[in-house]
C-alpha cells in the first residue's frame, strides 16, 4: 500500500513539472530556440470557432508559429470569452487582449475611410474585396485606426437574404424584420425591409426568439450557425460586404523584436487575401450542403429587380461621401481608388 502512495506521488510530481517545465517552450515540431523567450500573445475573437473570422485566426495562428519558429505562441479565444464583438476595438487598446478581430460595420461612424467597402460598390467576391480593402488601407493608413497595429483586414462575401418566409421580390421585403448591421442595415431601410443591427453573434438567439425573420449576410453562415436549419429560404441579392480588420495593441506591438515584427508584417497581405479565397469557397460549399441537408430554396432577383435596389441605395454611396469629407477625407479620390481596386482584383481574379 505504502508503495502504491510513493508510486503514485512520484508520479504525480513528474507530471507537476512535465506540464511547469514546458510551459514555455516551442510547441509541436517547432525547433527549440535554446534559452531565446517565447512570446504569447492571447487573440480574442467574438463569433463561434466554426466560422470565417475564427478559421483564419487559427490559419494566422499557425503560420505565426511556423515562421518565427514557436519564438511567438499565439492563444486564441473565439466565442467572445476574452473580448465581445462591441468591446473589440476598446478592449484591444486597453490590454485586454493582445490581438483582437473587429468588424467595422459593428461601430458606424467610428471607421469613416474603412466603411467605404460596405457600400453598395457591387463586390462579387470576398478574395476581391479583402485585398482591395488591404491595398486601400495600405495607401491612406487610415486615423481611424492609429491607436493600434493593423495585422490584416478581409471582408465577408456578399450579402444575401436568409429568412423564414419566402422573399421573392424585392416587394416581400416589406416591413420584414431582418437581422443586419452597419450600412447593409441602412440598405434594408433604404429597400422597405425592417433592419435590426446587432453583431452576427447575438443573430441565432434573436432567430429563435422570432425577433426577426431572417438576416442579412453571407451564405456561409447558413453551414456554420445552422441558419439553414430555420432559415429554408435565400435570395441572392450580391448585397455589400462586411469589413473586418485584426488589430493589436500598440504598446504590444511596439515591444516585439524587429525580426517578430518582420514575420507579421509579410503575412499581413497573404492573410487577406487567404482569407477571401477560403470565404468564396467556403460560401459554395456552405450552400451545397444547406441544399443536401435541409432541401433549401434560392430565389435570384430579377436584373430590373437589381437595377431597382441600385437605384433606391444609391443614396448611401452619398451618405459615406458626406461623412468622410465631414472627417477631413478626399472622398471622392477614395470611392475612385477604391472601384480602380475593385476592378484591378476583380480581372486578375477571371485569369
Ligand atoms: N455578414 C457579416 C459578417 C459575417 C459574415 N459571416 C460571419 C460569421 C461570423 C461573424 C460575422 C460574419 C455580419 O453579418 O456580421
Amino acid at each position: 500500500m505504502r508503495a502504491m502512495i510513493r508510486l503514485t506521488a512520484v508520479l504525480l510530481a513528474a507530471v507537476v513539472l512535465l506540464s511547469g517545465c514546458g510551459r514555455d517552450e516551442p510547441k509541436g515540431d517547432a525547433p527549440k530556440q535554446g534559452k531565446t523567450a517565447v512570446i504569447r500573445l492571447s487573440y480574442a475573437n467574438f463569433p463561434p470557432a466554426s466560422t470565417f473570422p475564427c478559421v483564419q485566426m487559427e490559419r494566422w495562428k499557425q503560420e505565426v508559429e511556423r515562421r518565427t519558429q514557436g519564438r511567438i505562441v499565439v492563444e486564441t479565444y473565439p466565442g467572445g470569452t476574452l473580448l465581445e464583438a462591441k468591446n473589440m476595438f476598446k478592449g484591444v487598446q486597453d490590454g485586454q487582449a493582445d490581438i483582437g478581430c473587429l468588424s467595422m460595420s459593428y461601430q458606424p461612424g467610428v471607421f469613416p475611410l474603412t466603411t467605404v467597402v460596405e457600400q453598395p460598390v457591387g463586390f462579387r467576391s470576398s478574395r476581391t474585396a479583402s485585398l482591395a480593402l488591404f491595398d486601400l488601407f495600405a495607401k491612406y493608413d487610415p486615423a481611424e485606426f492609429k491607436a493600434v497595429k493593423v495585422l490584416t483586414l478581409f471582408t465577408s462575401a456578399p450579402s444575401n437574404i436568409m429568412s423564414t418566409v419566402p422573399v421573392k421580390s424585392l416587394a416581400d421585403l416589406a416591413g420584414l424584420e431582418l437581422r443586419a448591421s452597419g450600412a447593409p442595415s441602412k440598405m434594408l431601410s433604404a429597400l422597405g425591409a425592417t433592419p435590426v443591427s446587432m453583431p452576427m453573434s447575438q443573430a441565432p438567439e434573436a432567430l429563435q426568439k422570432g425577433l426577426v425573420k431572417g438576416l442579412l449576410s453571407s451564405l456561409e453562415v447558413l453551414k456554420d450557425f445552422n441558419f439553414a436549419e430555420s432559415c429554408r429560404y435565400e435570395t441572392v441579392t450580391d448585397f455589400p460586404v462586411y469589413p473586418f480588420a485584426v488589430v493589436m495593441n500598440r504598446a504590444k506591438w511596439d515591444s516585439l523584436p524587429d525580426d517578430a515584427k518582420a514575420v507579421l508584417d509579410g503575412l499581413a497581405r497573404e492573410q487577406a487575401e487567404w482569407t477571401g479565397v477560403y470565404m468564396d469557397g467556403h460560401v459554395r460549399e456552405a450552400l451545397t450542403w444547406s441544399k443536401n441537408t435541409y432541401d433549401i430554396q434560392i430565389f435570384e432577383l430579377s436584373d430590373a429587380e437589381r437595377a431597382e435596389a441600385r437605384a433606391k441605395t444609391a443614396g448611401l454611396i452619398e451618405e459615406w461621401k458626406a461623412q468622410a469629407a465631414a472627417a477631413g477625407l478626399p472622398a471622392d479620390t477614395i470611392l475612385a481608388d477604391l472601384n480602380r481596386l475593385k476592378a484591378e482584383h476583380e480581372a486578375a481574379e477571371a485569369k
